[in-house]
């Protein structure tokens, strides 16, 4: 086994498309003998013979998850020096051994042996016969065993190397996880059977026709011939090699309305189930179209994730997977940055979701040394390229799902790049070639970039709304010609992300604009139990020396695949219907490109309970209409929600919300005392008990456990430090109060209060009027006004509260039912909520700041030793936040992983006047100047209300 060399794999058969058949197949997979060597030079060769010592392994799996050795995470550096094409010399080593019987249909007959995935490169044997070896971990491979199966007894060996000359191509920012992942089976090949096809349904849209092009490909290479049937079009053809023909009138296919046709295709010893999905994309004046409407990606980029499987996830996984992205109106994925298990581009097809399905090829290390010697750009690899791309598309080139092919993700530049490209538009015009790198697009039909800021998008929307400058070069004029897309934004890690309001005004606003991809989907936090108890770590915690940290959980879902607060603002902004409801009017806008709104039914309800169903015009696709809004109702939701069930959701489901709200304040009472001093500390003159409760607090506070956008300096700021670290500088992570003053007026108690960091002279002044209203009840007038020149903006400003007991629930009147912030805050709205003790914050791997519930005009915190209820009499109740944790802001700040906080037995309350924004400065743009809090006064006046259990 040679795994120092240049080129693609060796042995495997020409690539071809994956058919539904009805040819004989055998699945190998389940469990195999197994073993590592630490390296390939102590490795016997004698492998496949048995003898030495075996363990067992269930395949598909990774090793590393199975018990043999850990994974390791990189983002972009390699883990090994740079030395292509040589792997390290610390290189395990693994052995599969599998004696299985055939299937009588397969003993003695043409077959072949289909590997669907193995990381990174491996040697085949099947009864003695070296087969070949892989490369491309996420490609198909198959071998021809026609006279090399017998009935029992067969020796299947497989040698895998974890690292290899492919390693260099396979940089992805991801766990580095071996074995055989997916898939191993037999496939009959039928004598008069086909080998491959190649199907383009094309859909016209000028005349609602469609076309059916076909290329049969039999098993000795000749053109194939069939019977193509598809009985709903009534369409019956013989087809010999190559057929184009008229389908008629056709019901396109898009994400939209996913309308496949069963189609078959016959031969004397074996039929092929087709799924036809007739649909055209195009570009026309540098904008992107879907059957002759525009399309805009919604998308979300994709791993293949699971937290103990790693990239072997089950299909139903998967397919639970894509039902939440469509229930979260996402309508795009990009399968990054390899091709996915095959069958996923069946529920894309089926569910409806557009594909940009992206080859298995990263080189991102060699960014490390300016690119030096890229393989990219050197032709020893261009038939590792080419062999890369020819098995990316080929085997999934029969899907409607998939719109654009990509050449792979940060590879830098090159002609191996280029000659990818070629291949792919000569093979198959009917998609577009993208690859992110290619800024002057020279060689793509996209243009395509990775969290470019909003002005940088703004102007690139704008730059073909006016003539090509004088002196224009012909490839400037070329990607003027070229819609746009974001192949990544949106950073979603950790709490966040913020700025997708601003993108999507954006994308909606400049028609060249095609949208964009979330960075990214799910978090790859990979779950062990240690001492009895679930633990979900990152980079750096299997003992690796060189990592990346947390860096590998972000996305909009936890590994777990529960949803962050992010993909509900996501399913806001990303909703094909807006509602905007204000006094008298509804407008309903559909955004939806293709289809109508009768799918949905509009619902209303107010406050007090009434509701009733809106009767609402046909709206074409981006039409919009004006329905009068039922009477005299201080809150009105309306909500779109399917009329009936579909594949990814039941009927009633919540696709799209709008409300209207008149916040009344409520009333301040009137008879009141002054309160008794006894009732607060003498020193600090906080208030310590009310209503027999203790407390600590409340004092003024600016700071928030530093989310992950908060550790990285924004796009916007990259020569300023990041704000956790501005923040530590000014010191407000450990802010003193001094009292300056307390006196008793006439009808209420004043204390005074200064808050400022150590070593610094500026301040946060706090003036507090107490009145009693009842024993266990006080009303407080809340000024905060800062104090000389501040250095840097804050986090929050409000007031912190130490109760009793641990938080045991939260009910409140304000956004929700989920987490806001001001510029995460979509997708929330105004109701009573309840939140039970684990669902006051996010289990973030990385413990940080979360949980704030914002807008709240009135909340009662239930601990285990009582409660608080507090109410807003006066002050802006939009921006008023309550957060409620277990654990300090600095035990959040300090600890390194969500199981390993120690909840302290007490409630930490924060209630903000204000808070920043959260932004994407781990990977995009930081807090946008609207949503950030520079030093500022603030006005609240509070009702606390206190009982004990
Ligand atoms: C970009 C990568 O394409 C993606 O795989 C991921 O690493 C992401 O960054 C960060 O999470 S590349 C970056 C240099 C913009």
């Amino acid at each position: 086994m040679d795994i120092a060399r240049k080129g693609p794999g060796v042995g495997a058969l020409i690539p071809r498309a994956r058919l539904t058949t009805t040819a004989p197949r055998q699945s190998l997979n389940g469990t195999w003998q197994f073993r590592v060597h630490p390296a390939l030079a102590v490795a016997p060769d004698d492998y496949w013979s048995g003898t030495g010592e075996w363990g067992s392994i269930p395949v598909p799996a990774h090793w590393v998850l199975e018990g043999h050795g850990a994974p390791a995470y990189t983002n972009v550096r390699f883990p090994f020096p740079i030395d292509p094409p040589n792997p390290p010399d610390e290189n395990p080593i693994g052995d599969y051994r599998l004696v299985f019987d055939a299937d009588p249909a397969l003993a003695g007959k043409a077959a072949v042996l289909r590997f669907d995935g193995i990381e990174s490169a491996a040697e085949v044997r099947l009864n003695g016969h070296v087969l070949g070896e892989t490369r491309g971990s996420r490609l198909t491979h198959e071998f021809d065993v026609t006279g090399k199966l017998t009935a029992t007894g067969n020796v299947l060996a497989v040698r895998v190397a974890q690292f290899s000359d492919a390693s260099y191509l396979e940089d992805q920012d991801m766990w580095w996880l071996p074995g055989i992942f997916r898939d191993v089976e037999l496939v009959a090949i039928p004598e008069h059977g086909l080998y491959d096809v190649f199907v383009v349904a094309d859909y016209d849209p000028a005349a609602a026709t469609g076309s059916v092009r076909l290329t049969l490909t039999a098993n000795d290479g000749t053109p194939g011939r069939a019977t193509l049937e598809v009985p709903e079009l009534s369409l019956r053809a013989e087809i010999d090699g190559e057929a184009t023909l008229d389908a008629g009138s056709v019901e396109p296919w898009s994400a939209e309305n996913p309308r496949l046709y069963d189609a078959t295709l016959t031969t004397p010893d074996e039929r092929v189930s087709l799924r036809l999905g007739f649909r055209r994309v195009e570009v026309r004046d540098s904008v992107l179209l879907i059957n002759g409407a525009p399309l805009q990606f919604r998308g979300v980029n994709r791993h293949e994730h699971d937290p103990s499987r790693g990239r072997a996830v089950p299909l139903e996984t998967a397919r639970a997977e894509l039902e939440l992205m469509k229930r979260h109106n996402i309508n795009a994925v990009r399968t990054s940055h390899y091709p996915p298990h095959p069958g996923l581009l069946d529920l894309t097809d089926e569910l409806g979701l557009y594909v940009i399905l992206e080859c298995d090829l990263e080189t991102h290390g060699f960014v490390e040394v300016g690119w030096r010697d890229n393989p990219s750009d050197d032709p020893a690899w261009e038939s590792a390229y080419l062999d890369r791309m020819q098995r990316t598309v080929h085997r999934d080139k029969n899907h409607a799902s998939i719109v654009f092919w990509s050449l792979g993700n940060e590879a830098g530049h090159g002609a191996n790049l280029e000659a990818m490209s070629a291949w792919t538009k000569a093979f198959d015009p009917s998609r577009l070639v993208h690859y992110e790198h290619d800024w002057d697009s020279t060689y793509v039909d996209v243009y395509s970039r990775m969290y470019a800021t909003h002005d940088e998008v703004k102007n690139i929307g704008e730059e073909v709304l006016s003539p090509a400058p004088y002196g224009a070069t012909p490839a400037e004029l070329h990607r003027r010609s070229l819609p746009f897309i974001q192949c990544e934004y949106a950073h979603a890690m950790g709490n966040g992300p913020g700025g997708l309001e601003e993108y999507q005004e954006l994308f909606d606003r400049y028609p060249r604009l095609a949208g964009g991809f979330i960075w990214e989907w799910i978090e790859h936090a990979i779950a062990v139990v240690e001492n009895g108890q679930r633990r979900l770590l990152y980079g750096g915690d299997f003992g690796e020396q060189t990592h990346d940290g947390n860096f590998v959980t972000d996305g909009l879902v936890s590994a777990d695949r529960e949803p962050r607060p992010g993909l509900t603002a996501l399913a806001h902004w990303f909703a094909p219907v807006r509602i905007e409801v204000t006094e008298d009017a509804i407008r309903i806008e559909n955004r939806y490109a293709l289809v109508g709104l009768d799918h949905l039914r509009f619902v209303w309800r107010d406050a007090d309970g009434a509701e009733g169903t809106l009767k609402v015009p046909t709206v074409g696709p981006g039409e919009t209409v004006e329905v009068p809004a039922p009477d005299g109702n201080a809150t009105l939701t309306v909500e779109a929600v399917l009329a009936e069930a579909t594949a990814w959701a039941g009927a009633g489901h919540v696709v799209a919300r709008g409300q209207f709200v008149r916040l009344a304040p409520a009333a301040r009472p009137r008879e009141t005392t002054v309160p008794d001093r006894a009732a607060f500390d003498p020193i600090s003159m906080r208030l310590r008990t009310l209503g027999g409760l203790s407390f600590e607090g409340p004092v003024p506070s600016l700071w928030r456990a530093p989310t992950d956008n908060d550790r990285y300096p924004g796009r916007d700021e990259p020569d300023l430090p990041p704000y956790a670290e501005r923040w530590a500088e000014a010191g407000i992570d450990r802010v003193r109060t001094r009292l300056v003053t307390a006196m008793n007026e006439t009808t209420f108690l004043r204390t005074l209060h200064r808050t400022a960091p150590p070593g610094r002279d500026f301040a946060v002044d706090a003036d507090l009027h107490w009145r009693q209203v009842r024993p266990d009840v006080v009303l407080v007038d809340v000024t905060l006004t800062p104090r000389g020149p501040w250095p840097t903006e804050w986090a929050r400003l409000g007031l912190d509260l130490v109760l009793p007991g641990r938080p045991t629930g939260l009910d409140w009147d304000g956004l929700g039912p989920g987490p806001a912030y001001p510029d995460l805050a979509a997708g929330t709205y105004h109701g009573r909520h309840h939140a039970d003790a684990d669902e006051l914050f996010t289990n973030y791997v990385r413990p940080q700041e979360s949980g704030a519930r914002r807008g709240v005009r009135s909340a009662a915190i239930a601990t285990s030793a009582g409660g608080l209820r507090v109410t807003v009499v006066e002050g802006g109740a939009e921006e008023i936040a309550v957060t409620v944790s277990p654990w300090s802001r600095t035990a959040l700040a300090t600890t390194l992983h969500h199981h390993d906080l120690v909840a302290d037995g007490n409630t930490h309350v924060s209630l903000d006047l204000a808070q920043s924004g959260l932004g994407t400065a781990t990977c995009g743009v930081g807090v946008l100047p609207r949503y950030r809090l520079p030093a500022r006064p603030g006005r609240v006046s509070l009702l606390l209300e206190a009982w004990t259990v």
